[in-house]
């Protein structure tokens, strides 16, 4: 079987060579699907995994805009319409230097198995821009938006492609871009999804990709008789995603012990409560500060500059900043020091490696596939609330996300329980997610 998933990676690293990030992707993938997919006659034979492998579209265009001393400016932006077999291509929109076409084709490409597992009609997208919001001014951040949005605009509807936030894009840029978009239509449409509660927005999208997390973390406890109550915890990033796994476990009566950003991270050994948090929501949403001036309010905690916060002691961590953040050394330590569950909050933070170190251990480990799956599956949410011409409570939306979740994990148990009881959770998320599409893209014939 290695030899059959070398294979089908010799062919996909000979379309796409040198696209590290996106073959890394694929490798995770495969490694489960390959074996599951020679076993299982009715998909055998049909390229599905190279087809979904292979983006539907992908737009790359300039973006010139003017800086605040009078400067053009020059950056790339793209779209990558990964695949349209279930529904309309969905995912968000990333800002960050870093962004190239591999890293975006590896978040298309995670996104189509994602969407999938929410239960909802959504295929998979995702774009962005080597934009760096750091340091931009709102104007600069204004122009930029509507800059993106005069290419964007004619590839996106919403019934062909629907954006939302991730890395540098939240609830300011989404505004600017809709803004824009509604302008060249001449259409007050649901085309991103992230809006203002007053202009189509739903409640708990700010908070459902960090909820989420949280949720499908309680279903994996609950397998095991147990709550999140006092379990120490450790997460990584202050951003969307972070800032609301560590308001959920706040709740729940988790302590949560570090919150970090790209200079280094922050332990607190009282651990967060909700004045913390709310310092953190205002220093990185508003003043849009380093996570560093934490320490100059709550002087019993510590910044080590230069870290992730991996070699704490804890019972449960929740990388929720980027792509392999968290590393093989990493993995080794948690494990040592007694961690027993990781929760990916961001998307591949874990390297293959480290996947591989926790899962030997038995440490239970939720892909973010599956555990990030909330962010977009309120995205689904919302969409539906703007063809409804609705609003749903805070109450509805939160219990429709609390289901999902808890139906993602099932999915995740059904496919990946092996012989003794533990839980591959990376296994069950792969092939529950790709069975829906396969089914899809089988019935649709060669397109
Ligand atoms: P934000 O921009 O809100 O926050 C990102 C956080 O991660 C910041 O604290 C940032 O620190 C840190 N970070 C970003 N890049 C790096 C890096 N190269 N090294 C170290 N730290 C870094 O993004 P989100 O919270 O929305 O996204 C975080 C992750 O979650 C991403 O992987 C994203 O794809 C994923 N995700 C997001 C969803 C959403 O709904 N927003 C849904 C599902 C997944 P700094 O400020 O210093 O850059
Ligand atoms: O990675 C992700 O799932 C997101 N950034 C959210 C995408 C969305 O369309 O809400």
């Amino acid at each position: 079987m290695e030899q059959e998933v070398k294979a089908f990676m010799d062919q996909v690293e000979k379309r796409n060579p040198h696209e590290v990030e996106f073959l890394q992707a694929v490798q995770e993938v495969a490694e489960t699907l390959v074996p599951f997919i020679s076993k299982h006659k009715i998909y055998a034979g049909k390229k599905i995994l190279s087809r979904i492998a292979e983006p539907e579209r992908l737009i790359s265009f300039r973006v010139c805009w003017v800086d605040d001393a009078g400067e053009t400016q020059i950056n790339r932006g793209y779209r990558v319409q990964m695949n349209s077999a279930i529904g309309p291509y969905k995912g968000g929109l990333r800002f960050h230097p870093t962004v190239n076409q591999s890293v975006l084709k590896f978040l298309a490409f995670e996104q189509v198995f994602k969407n999938s597992l929410t239960t909802l009609p959504m295929g998979g997208g995702k774009g962005g821009s080597d934009f760096d919001p750091k340091g931009k001014s709102d104007d600069e951040i204004m122009r930029f938006c509507h800059a993106f949005m005069t290419e964007l605009f004619r590839h996106i509807g919403p019934y062909t492609d629907i954006p939302a936030g991730d890395i540098g894009v939240g609830a300011r840029e989404i505004g600017f871009l809709f803004g824009m978009y509604k302008k060249l239509r001449n259409e007050f449409t649901g085309v991103l999804t992230g809006k203002g509660l007053s202009w189509g927005g739903s409640q708990i999208r700010p908070e459902a990709t960090g909820y989420g997390a949280v949720y499908f973390t309680e279903s994996m406890f609950k397998v095991k008789d147990q709550t999140l109550d006092e379990k120490v915890v450790l997460i990584s990033g202050s951003g969307n995603v972070a800032i609301y796994a560590a308001e959920k476990c706040i709740q729940l009566k988790a302590k949560v012990v570090t919150m970090s950003d790209s200079s280094g991270y922050i332990y607190d050994k009282d651990g967060l409560d909700t004045e913390k948090l709310a310092f953190i929501k205002e220093l990185k949403n508003i003043k849009r500060g380093r996570i560093s001036a934490y320490v100059k309010v709550y002087p019993s905690a510590v910044f080590h500059p230069e870290k992730s916060p991996w070699s704490e002691q804890c019972d449960i961590a929740f990388p929720c900043a980027t792509q392999n953040e968290l590393l093989e050394e990493d993995a080794r330590e948690l494990v040592k020091n007694g961690c027993v569950c990781v929760t990916e909050g961001a998307n591949m933070p874990c390297s293959i490696e480290a996947v591989e170190v926790l899962q030997k251990a038995k440490v239970l480990f939720a892909p973010g596939k599956a555990s990030n799956a909330g962010g977009v599956a309120t995205s689904g949410l919302e969409m539906t609330q703007n063809a409804l011409r609705y609003k749903w409570t805070r109450l509805e939306v939160d219990e429709k996300l609390q289901e999902i979740m808890r139906s993602i994990h099932a999915s995740c148990v059904e496919y990946g329980k092996e012989d003794g009881g533990y839980v591959n959770y990376v296994k069950g998320a792969n092939i529950a997610g790709f069975v829906k599409v396969a089914d899809a893209v089988i019935a649709q014939g060669v397109v």
